[in-house]
C-alpha cells in the first residue's frame, strides 16, 4: 500500500501545510497511476498477470470455449457493467474545481457564523458549475441557466450555497419544481429537445404561470449564454437568515461577482460552439486554472433587519424577485478563488452532492417557501444518486470531526467503535454540545396562523420586476433579447403556445412585445396590456459588471498567418499579449512549421498551434493578423481564412491588422463608413484596429472593451 500511495503521501505532506486541510483529507485516500511501482491487481488485491485475454481452451492452437471460472475476467466485466450511477435529474452536465474562500471583513455584526466573521481563516470550498436541462453529455454552451454550486468546508461543519448564475427562479413554492423541469426537459413522447428551451412545453408553462415571467426575462437575456463560467455572477437567490451573537436575526441573499466583468457570446457563437466544441465551458475552466490564472469572485451579502420584513412592495421571501441595490446595497465582504482541478471527474465533480439545508451555526433558513422545499428534495435525491452514506465519500465529508448514532446503511465506511450506540447511554458518550462548545442553536421564532395551501398577497404580484428588468437592459441586450425570444418561439409549432406568449410580453414592454409577434407570426399587439412604471434598477444590467479595470487576460486570441509572414510584427503582438496574461495561438494552414518573409525551410520557423481547418473563429475571443505579402496572398485564397476576419467581424469581436493584412481585413468586412488605416496612423473604427505596424496597446484596448458594448448586434 504504501509504495501504491507513495506520490499521494508526499503530496499529502505538500498539503499538510496548508490551512486548507481539505486538501491533506483528500490526498490520503487518493492513489496515483502514475507510478514505477504499480502492478494491475484484481479488486481483492491480487496481482494479475493478464487482463487482456479471457481463460480459455484452446486445443492445437485452436479456441475453444471460454471457462466462467475466471474470476478476473468476471470481475472486470461486472465492475465496467456497473460504473454508471444516476445522472442528476436536474444540472446533469457539470465541471467543478477546489479553491478557497477568504474574508476581508467581518460581518460579526449579523452573524455569528465563523466562516463569515473570522477574518484569519482561509476555509477550502469545492464549486460545481453546471447547465439545468440537459443530460450528462450535452453541451456546454446551450441557451439555460447555469449552477453555481459552492460546498464550504468550514471548522463549525459544511455548509453549501446551492445557487444559478441568475438571481430569480421560475417558480415560488417548491411543488412546482418538478413541473416546470418536466416542462423544460426533452418532450414525454420523442425525447426532443435536447438541453433547449426552444419547445411547445417550456413555453406553454412559462404562459401558464404567469410567476414565472421575471425569470424568462432573465433566461432570454444575455446572461444564459455566459462566455465563460468564470465570468458569471453567482446567486443564492433564495432568502436565508443571519443571526450574530446577540440573537439578533437578519435576513440574506447570497452574490459572487466575477473579478473579470460579466460576459457573453453572441447567440450565433453559442450555437456553433455547441457543435464545434461541445466541453467549451469545461475546458475554460480547466485550462484557466492549469495555467495559473485562478477564477475569483467577490462574494457579498444583502441583509434586511427582521424588523424591516414587510417594508417593501415585494415579498422578500419570494423567490421570483431580486433585492434591488438601490433599495438593499450589496456588502462585499469575501473573496472566492478557484485554484485546483479535481483529480478524477467521477470521484470529485460525480460524487459531490450539495444540500440547501447544509448550513452553519450564525445561519438559518426563512419562510422562502422554495427554500423550504429544496431543504427537502436535495437530500432525498441524494439517496437515489448515492446512497445513504454518500457524506462519507471524500468529497463531500466534512474537514471536522463527525461522530453520531447515525448508523450502517449501504457502503458505510466509517468504523465506529465502541459499546453503545444510542444517547442517552450509562457511559455518557456522544453527548450534545452547548452552545458554547458550537453547537446550532434553533432560532426561536414565533409562528401563528392556519394551515392552508394557498399563496399571499405579495406573492401574487409578478410583472414589475419583469419589466424592471428589461427597462435596465442597455439597447444591445434588449435587441439580444428580442432575438432570443423570437428564436424560441420559432421553434414552437403550436400557435396557442407562440401566441399566448407575444401577449404576455405585451405586459412588459410592447415595443418587445410588437416585435418579437412579427418575426414569429404572432398577432400584432396596439397596446401596452398593463400599465407600466418604467423604473430601472442598477446591477440587473450584466454592463454593470464589467471589470474595474479592463483586461485581457485569458483571452484567446488567434494570430492567423502562413508562410512568409511578418516575423516582426507576429513576434511583438505576440509578447505583448503573453505579457498581458491573454492567451495567443497561432493558426496557420497547416500545423507545421510555418517560415516567415526571408526565412528558408534551413530555419526554425514558427510551429503552429493549428490549422485552419481544425479551427473556428468562434472558439477564440479576438483574432490578429500580422503582415507579409505571401503569407496574406495565401490567407486571401482560403475560403476559411476569410470566413474567419467576416465571423469574427459579425460577433462583434476586436481584430487587428498591420501591414498588407489591413488590405485583407478591408476586404473582408468593409461597411459603408469604416475606417482603415493608411499611412502610418493607427485606426480603430468598430473594433477593428488597423495599423502600418505593430500598435499593441490599441488592439489591447479594443479586445478588453467588451464586444457586449458595441453598438453591431
Ligand atoms: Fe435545484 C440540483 C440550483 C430549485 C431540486 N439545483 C441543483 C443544482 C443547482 C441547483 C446549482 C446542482 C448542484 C450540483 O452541482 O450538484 N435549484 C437551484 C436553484 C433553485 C433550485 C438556484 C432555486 C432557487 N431545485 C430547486 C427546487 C427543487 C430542486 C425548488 C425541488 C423541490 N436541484 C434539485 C434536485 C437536484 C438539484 C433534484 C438534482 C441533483 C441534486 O439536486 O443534487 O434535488
Amino acid at each position: 500500500m504504501a509504495s501504491v500511495l507513495g506520490n499521494v503521501a508526499e503530496r499529502a505532506k505538500d498539503l499538510a501545510g496548508e490551512k486548507a486541510g481539505k486538501m491533506a483529507q483528500l490526498a490520503s485516500v487518493t492513489q496515483d497511476v502514475h507510478n514505477d511501482k504499480w502492478r494491475i491487481t484484481s479488486d481483492f488485491g491480487v496481482k494479475q498477470n493478464n487482463t487482456d485475454a479471457w481463460l480459455s481452451v484452446v486445443t492445437d492452437d485452436q479456441k475453444g470455449p471460454q471457462l466462467l471460472e475466471d474470476q478476473f475476467g468476471r470481475e472486470k466485466i461486472h465492475r465496467f457493467d456497473h460504473e454508471r450511477i444516476p445522472e442528476r435529474v436536474v444540472h446533469a452536465r457539470g465541471s467543478g474545481a477546489f479553491g478557497k474562500f477568504t474574508l476581508f471583513e467581518s460581518a460579526s455584526d449579523v452573524t455569528s457564523a465563523g466562516v463569515l466573521t473570522d477574518t484569519s481563516r482561509e476555509t477550502p470550498v469545492f464549486l460545481r458549475f453546471s447547465t439545468v436541462l440537459g443530460s450528462r453529455g450535452s453541451a456546454d454552451t446551450v441557451r439555460d441557466v447555469r449552477g453555481f454550486a459552492v460546498k464550504f468546508y468550514t471548522e463549525e461543519g459544511n455548509w453549501d450555497i446551492v445557487g444559478n448564475n441568475i438571481p430569480v427562479f421560475f417558480i415560488q413554492d417548491a411543488m412546482k419544481f418538478p413541473d416546470v423541469i418536466h416542462a423544460g426537459k426533452p418532450e414525454p413522447d420523442c425525447e426532443v429537445p435536447q438541453a433547449q428551451s426552444a419547445h411547445n412545453n417550456f413555453w406553454d408553462f412559462q404562459f401558464m404561470h404567469p410567476e414565472a415571467t421575471h425569470m424568462f426575462m432573465w433566461t432570454m437575456s444575455d446572461r444564459a449564454i455566459p462566455r465563460s463560467y468564470r465570468m458569471m455572477q453567482g446567486f443564492g437567490v433564495n432568502t436565508y437568515t443571519l443571526i450574530n451573537d446577540k440573537g439578533e436575526r437578519n435576513f440574506v441573499k447570497f452574490i459572487f461577482t466575477p473579478e473579470l466583468g460579466v460576459h457573453s457570446f453572441c447567440w450565433d457563437e453559442a450555437l456553433k460552439i455547441a457543435g464545434q466544441d461541445p466541453d467549451f465551458h469545461r475546458k475554460d475552466l480547466w485550462m484557466a486554472i492549469e495555467s495559473g490564472s485562478y477564477p475569483k469572485w467577490k462574494f457579498g451579502i444583502q441583509v434586511i433587519p427582521e424588523s424591516k420584513e414587510h417594508d417593501f412592495e415585494f415579498d422578500i421571501l419570494d423567490a421570483t424577485k431580486v433585492w434591488p441595490e438601490e433599495l438593499v446595497p450589496i456588502r462585499y465582504i469575501g473573496q472566492l478563488e478557484l485554484n485546483r482541478n479535481p483529480d478524477e471527474f467521477f470521484t470529485q465533480t460525480e460524487q459531490v452532492a450539495f444540500c440547501t439545508s447544509h448550513i452553519v451555526p450564525g445561519i438559518g433558513f426563512s419562510n422562502d417557501p422554495l427554500l423550504q422545499g429544496r431543504n427537502f428534495s436535495y437530500q432525498d435525491t441524494q439517496l437515489s444518486r448515492l446512497g445513504i452514506n454518500w457524506e462519507e465519500l471524500p468529497v463531500n465529508k466534512p474537514v471536522c470531526p463527525v461522530m453520531n448514532f447515525n448508523r450502517d446503511g449501504a457502503m458505510r465506511h466509517t468504523i465506529t467503535k465502541g459499546k453503545v450506540n444510542y444517547w442517552p447511554n450509562r457511559f455518557e458518550v456522544g453527548p450534545p454540545a452547548t452552545k458554547q462548545e458550537g453547537a446550532y442553536m434553533e432560532f426561536p421564532e414565533k409562528t401563528a396562523g392556519i394551515k392552508a395551501r394557498m399563496q399571499t398577497t405579495k406573492f401574487k404580484e409578478h410583472k414589475n420586476q419583469a419589466e424592471l428588468f428589461y427597462n435596465s437592459m442597455s439597447e444591445n441586450e434588449k435587441l439580444h433579447m428580442k432575438n432570443a425570444f423570437a428564436f424560441e418561439l420559432d421553434h414552437c409549432d403550436d400557435p396557442v403556445v407562440y401566441k399566448r406568449l407575444c401577449e404576455r410580453l405585451c405586459e412588459i414592454d410592447l415595443e418587445l412585445a410588437q416585435s418579437v409577434s412579427e418575426m414569429v407570426g404572432a398577432n400584432m399587439p396596439t397596446e401596452q396590456t398593463r400599465p407600466k412604471h418604467n423604473k430601472k434598477a442598477k446591477g440587473l444590467s450584466q454592463m454593470d459588471y464589467m471589470p474595474e479595470k479592463p483586461t485581457i487576460a485569458t483571452r484567446m486570441v488567434a494570430i492567423l498567418i502562413a508562410d512568409g509572414y511578418d516575423k516582426v510584427a507576429y513576434n511583438s503582438m505576440k509578447a505583448a499579449l503573453t505579457a498581458a496574461g491573454a492567451l495567443p495561438f497561432t493558426i496557420s494552414p497547416r500545423r507545421n512549421k510555418i517560415f516567415a518573409d526571408g526565412e528558408d525551410k534551413s530555419e526554425a520557423g514558427v510551429v503552429a498551434d493549428h490549422h485552419l481547418e481544425g479551427q473556428r473563429s468562434t472558439m477564440y475571443d479576438s483574432v490578429f493578423v500580422p503582415g507579409g505579402a505571401k503569407s496574406i496572398e495565401t490567407l486571401r485564397k482560403s475560403g476559411r481564412a476569410v470566413h474567419w476576419i467576416r465571423e469574427a467581424f459579425g460577433h462583434l469581436k476586436a481584430i487587428g491588422g498591420t501591414g498588407e493584412a489591413v488590405a485583407f481585413i478591408k476586404q473582408a468586412v468593409d461597411l459603408p463608413g469604416m475606417a482603415f488605416s493608411t499611412a502610418g496612423d493607427v485606426v480603430n473604427s468598430y473594433g477593428v484596429v488597423t495599423a502600418s505596424k505593430v500598435e499593441p496597446e490599441s488592439f489591447k484596448e479594443a479586445v478588453s472593451m467588451a464586444k457586449e458594448a458595441k453598438d453591431f448586434a
